[in-house]
């Protein structure tokens, strides 16, 4: 079972500043959490300029490059790790499509954001950049490995 564990697919997920002033830590957490996806790993920080490039490498090209990582490293980020089957693609399901204009409702995007420069969640778009994105904001001894099992609490 630990070693079953261990193997298990996990994503990155960030709540990104405008989800946090919004107070919209909670909503997010607990449509991931209701889904049966487990949280393994969780903290809240400022990001530096220089760490939102890092973590927007791939988008250094683009014309909102800077203006996103500015806005990343405005405020108070959510970061988790979140485990399960199918987590990274799954997850991208619950986040809903980048523009929030075109996000379905009942998506996070869909149903809680209004405009692309300002889409309130992070999630990574493969197992790749799962791996890269988890490596840069937490360190191993971060990430907790535990069984879940309600029943266990229940008398
Ligand atoms: P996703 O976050 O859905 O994986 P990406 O990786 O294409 O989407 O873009 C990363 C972030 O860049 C988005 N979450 C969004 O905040 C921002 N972004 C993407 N496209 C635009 C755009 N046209 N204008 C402003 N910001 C954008």
């Amino acid at each position: 079972q630990e070693a079953h564990a261990a193997e298990m697919e996990r994503t990155f997920i960030a709540i990104k500043p405008d989800g946090v002033q919004r107070s919209l830590i909670a909503e997010i957490i607990s449509r991931f959490e209701r889904k049966g996806f487990k949280l393994v790993a969780i903290k809240i920080v400022v990001p530096s300029k220089n760490f939102a490039e890092k973590h927007y490498h791939d988008l250094k090209e683009r014309p909102f490059f800077n203006g996103l990582c500015d806005f990343l490293s405005s405020g108070p980020v959510v970061a988790m790790v979140w485990e399960g089957e199918g987590v990274i693609k799954y997850g991208r399901k619950l986040i809903g499509a980048t523009d929030p204009q075109k996000s379905e409702p009942g998506t996070i995007r869909g149903d809680l954001a209004v405009v692309v420069g300002r889409n309130i969640i992070h999630g990574s778009d493969g197992p790749e950049t799962a791996k890269d994105e988890i490596n840069l904001w937490f360190k191993p001894e971060e990430l907790v490995n535990y069984t879940n099992n309600a029943e266990k609490w229940v008398y």
